[in-house]
């Protein structure tokens, strides 16, 4: 009989530690989780990284990792590309997965993943970490308890200005890297999956605009992580024709006749990187921002309306449970990680793995990419399209 794995016996592996890598390394180590070793694109950026982050080992590619009997779980944070190759060598070689958003580049391939995690029976997630905020969990209770009445609109947007300029350049642009949806795929998919979390009601059909501010771009002519383009002289670029949404504007129809709408994009000055949502409902209304993740606002007709700032000890149990400082102590996007580590790791050290999972999985990132798909297909043939 195979000896039951524990904290102290559990090795994690990372693929990947340009932006978002680390903040999964730093969510581990705040779990008193082992991060064993990493690979990256190159095996001397491997060793630099490795060297850095203090991970002991090095790997010279992602297979050297995968062989390794010493990892059982591997976190992915390439780009999106490499998601589904990745994510199905690492279940094949029997570790268990986390994987980056989107979970794949089609919804044949996000499907593929899907069974074979079950089949070969592993841990697997999909990094929709913002449901980790508190408030967004309180918001769930709020909504689901009946407490706002019957919802009758979801609606809000997600914007950035990372991209705003034409010489703002990312691996994203390259839909033979980032795929073919952009802003939506990156950042609508965050939104999306957000406020059917809260409300449990699946999109039934979307109606989606889409605009390419820049459809010329000056590319660098090395590669560069996300968020570093910033550093970089207006010297030595090329000119690169985009095909890629800089914005979208969503219209979609929610089970029980709810409707909602969404704007999406990363060319707004000032918006750093903004998720908004608003309900409606028959009661009261609920709204949060993610860049003020501590106050979430409840809107009255018939009394004062409220914020309600993030204190464990004013909020539903759920939201406790990802709760991990009091009043006042702000937590913010480093801390969704850590909770959503936590979540996991709990999960597959349980070893049940067909008990529910209180964390997003690869079946979340599946619906994503069916919902994706009928975004991209409603743009271009510009008409409702039902999601499959
Ligand atoms: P990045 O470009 O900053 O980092 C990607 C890293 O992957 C780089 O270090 C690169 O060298 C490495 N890499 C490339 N090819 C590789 C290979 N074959 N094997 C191993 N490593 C390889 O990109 P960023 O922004 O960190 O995004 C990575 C992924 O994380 C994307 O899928 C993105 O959608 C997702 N992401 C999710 C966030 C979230 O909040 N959930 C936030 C930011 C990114
Ligand atoms: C870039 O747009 C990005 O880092 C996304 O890739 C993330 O998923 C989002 O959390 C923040 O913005």
């Amino acid at each position: 009989m195979k000896t039951p794995l524990t904290k102290e016996t559990l090795g994690i592996g990372i693929a990947g530690t340009g932006f978002i890598g680390p903040a999964h390394i730093e969510g581990l180590r705040r779990n008193g989780l082992r991060v064993l070793g990493l690979a990256e694109a190159t095996p001397e950026l491997a060793r630099q990284k490795a060297a850095e982050l203090g991970i002991p080992r090095a790997y010279a590619t992602l297979e050297d990792l995968l062989a390794d009997p010493d990892i059982h779980a591997v976190h992915l944070a390439t780009p999106n590309h490499l998601h589904y190759p990745h994510a199905k060598a690492a279940l094949l070689a029997g570790k268990h997965v986390v994987c980056e958003k989107p979970l794949a580049t089609s919804s044949a391939e996000s499907a593929e993943l899907v069974r074979l995690a079950k089949e070969l029976g592993r841990a697997n997630a999909i990094n929709f970490n913002l449901r980790m905020y508190p408030l967004v969990q309180q918001a769930r209770q709020m909504v689901q308890s009946g407490e706002l009445g019957e919802v009758f609109i979801i609606q809000g947007s997600y914007l950035q200005d990372w991209l705003l300029f034409p010489t703002d350049w990312n691996w994203r642009l390259q839909p033979e890297l980032g795929g073919n949806l952009r802003a939506v795929g990156d950042i609508g998919s965050h939104w999306l999956d957000m406020v059917t979390f809260i409300t449990g009601l699946r999109v039934k059909e979307v109606f989606a605009d889409f605009k390419t501010v820049h459809p010329i771009r000056k590319k660098p002519a090395k590669p560069l992580e996300t968020y570093s383009g910033k550093l970089l002289q207006p010297s030595d670029y090329i000119d690169q024709p985009i095909t890629t949404e800089d914005y979208a504007s969503i219209l979609l129809h929610f089970e029980n006749g709810v409707v909602g709408v969404l704007t999406v994009a990363q060319v707004c000055s000032g918006r750093k990187n903004r998720l908004f949502f608003e309900i409606n409902a028959s009661r009261s209304s609920i709204a949060w921002d993610s860049e003020r993740p501590n106050e979430l606002w409840v809107g009255h007709r018939t009394q004062p309306n409220q914020i309600l700032m993030k204190d464990p000890a004013l909020l539903c149990p759920e939201a406790r449970a990802v709760t991990s400082y009091p009043g006042g102590h702000n937590e913010g996007f480093p801390d969704t990680f850590k909770q959503l580590c936590a979540k996991f790791y709990n999960y597959l050290l349980a070893g049940d793995f067909s008990a529910p999972a209180d964390f997003p999985t690869f079946a979340d990132g599946h619906d994503e990419m069916l919902l994706c798909e009928a975004i991209e297909r409603s743009a271009k043939e510009q008409r409702w399209v039902a999601v499959q």
